[in-house]
């Protein structure tokens, strides 16, 4: 967290952490894909690799160079392809876009310029968009956001595997014996942040929610117990969904997760172009909202609120504070599984060290977990630096997801961190966890 750092040393960080994300960038795209493979587009879901490549270049010249350096557009005639409100991701192919060497030049050159000018710029705490580098935070995130994107055309894309899963362990298993689910008692908690220097505006500010007790789930839903609603008929039994899932589900006469598939008497699923068994104790991952939703019905739970999942992750009663992470307020590897240290998700109990202040665990890492809230904003919300962030996507479409997934970057990554997708969407790397009303006893 760049919190009260001086001014020198947050640029050094900046500088550091630019250059590491396109390191990671480069090695989702140029480095292991040809021409053919970049500008293709696997999905409509998706734009061509070299689309998010140049874009996340184009967002670097705006934001860094022409509003925070005051520096000319290098290429103002590009700014419209790149830009993702005229063109949805469906059209994005058929437009004149940066061919791959192009791209990589151009996001080259204005990374050199960027570097150039952030030795000479000042950040002012006077002015909100350099004040603690946010501007810098800003882009670094979104393009640690559009790797993520990235990864999800990955494993979209058919063909032979492009990339090479590093496959860290996970940390020796110490304990194992963990309730199904823990108690959070009724009352207040501090929800958002107003404090936090690169956090997003829809993150800001902080603010208090009460909240009746509830059960949540220590662990996220494992594909063990989702293979058990599968093999209950869940996905045939209306009772289950809720109307507008049961149409989803039923248009593709849909029955299992997204890259699954039944063979030789197992679930196997493909993964990065390779193909393998559903490993049993791993989180679930590219199951809808509708499929989430369905599957806590039928266990008899629903999904947590927005409000009480952040509660669940952030707050420490005995300290009566909100934490930035479950297990405090630095992030601390080792104690989640972030930043593309693997492909997947790692199995239930892989990290008790990242346990919440109640016990709960996984909440940051692994997958992404739907929410029963639609994105809406906090009390007093104002967009900034630009409405299309966030604001733009407030309202009843879409539903929010929370903690990260393995393919989510630390920095892009908090105990306050919103996320949002529509409901029938799961090429991204979403499960669930389950919660429950709790009648606390008098
Ligand atoms: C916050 C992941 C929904 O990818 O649409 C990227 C992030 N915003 N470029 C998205 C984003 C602008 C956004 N999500
Ligand atoms: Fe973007």
């Amino acid at each position: 967290a760049p919190a009260g750092l001086a001014e020198d040393d947050l640029k050094e960080l900046i500088a550091a952490e630019l250059g590491a994300v396109r390191d990671r960038s480069l090695g989702l795209t140029t480095r292991v894909l040809d021409h053919a493979e970049l500008t293709a587009q696997v999905s409509p879901l998706m734009s061509p690799l070299v689309w998010d490549l140049a874009h996340v270049g184009n967002y670097e010249e705006l934001w860094l160079l022409r509003a925070a350096a005051g520096i000319d557009p290098m290429r103002p005639e590009i700014d419209s392809l790149y830009d993702a409100f005229e063109h949805p991701r469906a059209e994005r192919p058929a437009l004149p876009l940066l061919p791959p060497d192009e791209a990589r030049a151009y996001i080259g050159t204005v990374r050199a310029k960027v570097l150039d000018s952030l030795e000479r710029i000042r950040f002012r705490e006077d002015d909100p968009l350099t004040a603690g580098g946010f501007v810098y935070g800003m882009v670094v995130q979104h393009e640690h956001q559009h790797d993520e994107t990235m990864l999800a055309t990955h494993q979209l894309r058919k063909g032979a595997p492009a990339l090479l899963d590093p496959d860290e362990p996970v940390p020796a298993r110490i304990g194992g014996m963990f309730p199904t689910e823990v108690l959070i008692e009724a009352g207040p908690f501090e929800m958002g942040t107003s404090d936090d220097p690169w956090a997003y505006d829809n993150e800001r500010g902080a603010h208090i929610v009460d909240l009746p007790a509830y059960y949540i789930d220590t662990f996220p839903v494992t594909n063990r117990a989702y293979i058990a609603f599968i093999e209950a008929g869940g996905y045939d039994d209306p009772r289950w969904w809720d109307p507008e899932g049961w149409e989803w589900r039923s248009a593709k006469d849909r029955g299992a997760p997204g890259f699954w598939r039944r063979e030789g008497g197992q679930w196997v699923r493909r993964r990065f172009g390779r193909v393998e068994p559903v490993p049993p104790d791993e989180p679930v991952q590219h199951v809808s909202w509708y499929e989430a939703d369905a599957y806590a019905r039928w266990a008899g739970k629903r999904l947590p609120t927005e409000a009480e999942w952040e509660k669940a992750a952030r707050w420490d009663p005995a300290a009566q504070r909100s934490r930035r992470f479950p297990w405090g307020d630095a992030y601390e590897e080792g104690r989640a599984n972030l930043g593309q240290r693997r492909l997947r998700p790692t199995p239930v109990g892989s990290f008790p060290g990242g346990a919440s202040a109640y016990g709960v665990q996984q909440m940051i890492g692994d997958v992404w977990e739907w929410t029963s809230s639609d994105f809406t904003a906090y009390p007093g919300f104002r967009a900034f630096p630009y409405k299309e962030y966030s604001e733009v996507f407030f309202g009843p479409g879409y539903k929010v997801l929370r903690g990260g997934s393995w393919a989510t970057h630390p920095l892009a990554c908090r105990g306050t961190f919103r996320n949002w997708d529509y409901p029938i969407r799961r090429q991204i790397f979403t499960g669930f966890r389950c919660a429950r009303d709790a009648v606390e006893a008098r």
